[in-house]
């Protein structure tokens, strides 16, 4: 398992909190999703033979928001 923050921008209120938990929460290989408004970042625990960070960083892209590289 490993574990990364992530910066995200674009974010207004906790219903984009929701959006992005729900969406990173329903790929394959992630573990534990948590967002923070207040910091603009989420914290991720992902098992890296399943799934990339670079899979994840899209997700968010996705969802209307944007991922920090
Ligand atoms: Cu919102």
């Amino acid at each position: 398992m490993k574990r990364e923050k992530i910066s995200i921008e674009g974010m207004s209120c906790g219903h984009c909190v929701m959006a992005i938990e729900n969406a990173l929460g329903k790929l394959p290989g992630i573990s534990d999703v948590r967002v923070d408004l207040k910091t603009n970042s989420a914290d991720v625990e992902f098992d890296d033979t399943a799934i990339s960070i670079n899979q994840i960083f899209d997700e968010i892209d996705n969802q209307g928001y944007n991922a920090r590289r």
